[in-house]
This record gives C-alpha cells, sequence and structure tokens, in this order.
C-alpha cells in the first residue's frame, strides 16, 4: 500500500487506527467547519490515495458542536467569483464526493448539529450516517440566494424523494431526531455520541474483506446509474470477481464446518453486538 502524507492535512484532522478504521476530522470548529477550497482540496487528496493505503473504513466527523455548515459563505463572498470560477469550485467539490461515493472504502459519518447546505452534501457522499441527539439537517440555500452545487440534487434527492427535496429547498425545512431516520437522512440515531457509535460500525465494517468492501461501496452507486439490464449484467460480473476470492474460502469453510456465526435477529444494534 501506498503512504499517506499527514503532514499536507491543515484543515482534517487525520488518525489512523490499528485497526484500519481512519478517523478523518473536519477541524475548524470555530467556523462551524465550513468547507473551503483547501478543505476540499484535503478531501480529495485523501480520498484519492485512501482506497490504495490500507484504509479499511473511515469515519468521518466535525470538530466542535456542529458536523458542518455547508459553503464557506464568507470565502464565496470575498471571492466575488464568476460563473466560471464557481462551476469549477462546483466540479471539485463533486471530484471529492464522487471519490467518497464511489472509492469503494466504506465511510461511516458521525453527525452533530448542523448538518446543512454543503454539509448535507458531504455526509450524504458517506454510505452510513449516524446522528446524535442534536444533529438537524436542512437546505438554506434558497435562504441566501444560492443553488445546492456539492451534489444535493442527487444525493440529498436519493435519500428523501423529489418532493420532499424540493420542499427543503424552497422552505429551509429542518429536520431532526427521529423524523430525519425516518426519512432516511441518517440510518442510526444514538442517544450518546455519533462518534463512538460511528467507530462501532467502521469497526464492523472493516471485518468485512476489503473486495466486499470495494464492491459495496461503488458498485451499488456506478449500478444505480445503469440500465436495469446493464446493471443486473455489471453484478453478475462484480460478483463472479468477489465471490470467487480466494480470501473468501476460509470464511465458506467456516460456514460449511458450523463455526462461523450464524443470522440472527435482534442480534445487531449501533455497537456491533
Ligand atoms: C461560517 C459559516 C459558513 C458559520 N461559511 N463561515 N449554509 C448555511 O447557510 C449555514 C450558515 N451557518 C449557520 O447558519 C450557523 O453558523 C450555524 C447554524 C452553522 C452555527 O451557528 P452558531 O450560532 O453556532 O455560529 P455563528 O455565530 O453563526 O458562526 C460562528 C462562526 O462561524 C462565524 O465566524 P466569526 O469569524 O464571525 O466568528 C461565522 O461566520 C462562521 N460560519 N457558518 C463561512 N457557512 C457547493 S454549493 C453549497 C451551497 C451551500 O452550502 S450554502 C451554505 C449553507
Amino acid at each position: 500500500p501506498i503512504e499517506i502524507d499527514l503532514t499536507r492535512f491543515q484543515n482534517l484532522d487525520i488518525k489512523a487506527h490499528d485497526d484500519g478504521v481512519w478517523v478523518v476530522t473536519l477541524n475548524r470548529p470555530a467556523k462551524r467547519n465550513a468547507l473551503d477550497i483547501d478543505t476540499i482540496d484535503e478531501l480529495v487528496d485523501f480520498f484519492s490515495v485512501a482506497p490504495r493505503a490500507g484504509v479499511r473504513a473511515v469515519v468521518l466527523a466535525g470538530a466542535g458542536d456542529h458536523f458542518c455548515a455547508g459553503l464557506d459563505l464568507i470565502e464565496h463572498h470575498d471571492a466575488d467569483r464568476s460563473p466560471a470560477d464557481f462551476m469549477h469550485v462546483c466540479l471539485r467539490w463533486h471530484e471529492a464526493f464522487n471519490k467518497m461515493e464511489y472509492g469503494g472504502v466504506p465511510i461511516i459519518a458521525a453527525l452533530q448539529g448542523a448538518v446543512v447546505g454543503g454539509g448535507l452534501e458531504l455526509a450524504s457522499s458517506a454510505h452510513i450516517r449516524v446522528m446524535d441527539q442534536t444533529a438537524y439537517f436542512a437546505l438554506p440555500e434558497g435562504q441566501r440566494g444560492l443553488f445546492t452545487g456539492g451534489g444535493a440534487t442527487i444525493r440529498v434527492t436519493d435519500l428523501v424523494g423529489k418532493a420532499r427535496m424540493v420542499d427543503m429547498m424552497l422552505t429551509g425545512r429542518v429536520y431532526q431526531g427521529q423524523d430525519a431516520v425516518d426519512l432516511g437522512l441518517a440510518q442510526y440515531m444514538v442517544d450518546g455520541s455519533s462518534l463512538d457509535a460511528a467507530l462501532d460500525l467502521a469497526r464492523k465494517a472493516a471485518q468485512n474483506l476489503p473486495l466486499s468492501n470495494f464492491a459495496i461501496c461503488s458498485a451499488v452507486s456506478h449500478l444505480q446509474n445503469m440500465s436495469a439490464m446493464d446493471a443486473a449484467y455489471a453484478e453478475a460480473v462484480v460478483a463472479g470477481v468477489v465471490n470467487t476470492q480466494p480470501d473468501a474460502r476460509a470464511r465458506l469453510a467456516a460456514f460449511a464446518d458450523k463455526s462461523a456465526a450464524r443470522v440472527r435477529p435482534g442480534g445487531q444494534d449501533v455497537s456491533g453486538r
């Protein structure tokens, strides 16, 4: 595996755990982790190398009381960008978020406080979202004279459906608590720390074979973009590669000799027990 040069990162705090789980923390709490260009560049850099650096799973977190306040509105105001300038900003966001969604490394977002605008676009690029009791979700772009540019029209619409998406954009509606889980904005809500719960889920995912996780965290998204016929074909090809991987033989043998755990209901809480 290639090495990740941690000295390059300023706005992201990045820590590797010895079980292959990495914690990537947006680290500008005084700015509510607003996404400036440098932060997006760092996300591109990290998620460009993570799939080839032995990273088995990532927890994506935000320092302080809020996960992320979205686009850095002050930077955007000061830069007074041209349409072409901002198009290129958005393309850079897409580069980062596509590397996340399609990169093949499981990403678990640990959410608290504001998950708004571009912060929701970032969170929706993760594969699992875990919220604590303080987390809330909104798209305030409309109120600010803006429009989403970081993939919300695709990813948030996928989560909540078109009608709810348009309502969120038009009215700035805020979702929180169980409503947010019921809508699919987050898959888990916890009483305590979303970071601890996300770490548990990441450790659990990291126990899967990397090639299985690669398929789950890239093929599902790619297949969704295809016609049903093409998706079925491509799924068969992916399964051909994954389901015959030599590393899977020991797991299959453990099932056959009855030493492997059986699938049971009620055995899966957020702590993975
Ligand atoms: C920021 C930003 C930001 C805070 N860009 N600097 N996003 C929004 O419209 C959300 C804007 N932010 C907020 O509504 C609030 O800041 C929060 C609800 C997130 C937090 O509230 P609070 O009371 O804890 O903090 P605050 O006093 O509002 O802000 C603290 C500091 O963070 C302050 O800086 P300071 O230097 O004056 O101390 C704020 O300016 C700064 N800050 N949020 C820049 N977003 C690719 S298109 C994507 C489109 C979008 O994402 S639109 C953005 C939507």
